[in-house]
């Protein structure tokens, strides 16, 4: 009688356990997703995209929201992996890519040279 309870404790602690390793495993395999966010913002007059600089590892799945703040249309471009965007005043898209390549990939407003970008760093997986 005693004995049964304790047998139900001890099986659901080692099902939790095993789901933490399965997830833990396929945490480490798979290549990750990585969603962020960049705003253009208009700063002390300068155009800026922001943040300035996105990490990701190599081969994660890559998907930018590009947000555009202001009331003409601005660039996004990141010659490395074959996105040019223009995004609407007011609007927003899209991007999604494979950080297949690692190094630092600098990202830029391809139609307004002065407006200040960043850089996505892919690490070395
Ligand atoms: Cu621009």
């Amino acid at each position: 009688m005693q004995n049964r309870p304790w047998g139900r404790v001890q099986s659901g602690w080692f099902s939790v356990l095993l789901a933490v390793l399965i997830l833990a495993g396929s945490h480490g395999a798979a290549a990750e997703s990585k969603k962020f966010t960049v705003i253009n913002v208009l700063l002390d007059g300068t155009k800026i995209w922001l943040p300035s600089t996105l990490v990701v590892q190599q081969g994660d799945e890559v998907e930018l929201t590009l947000i555009n703040k202001l009331d003409e249309p601005h660039g996004f471009k990141i010659e490395d992996f074959g996105i040019e965007e223009i995004v609407q005043p007011k609007a927003q898209t899209t991007v999604k890519f494979t950080a297949a390549r690692p190094g630092p990939h600098g990202y830029i407003c391809h139609i307004h040279p002065p407006h200040v970008g960043g850089q996505m760093l892919v690490l070395n997986k």
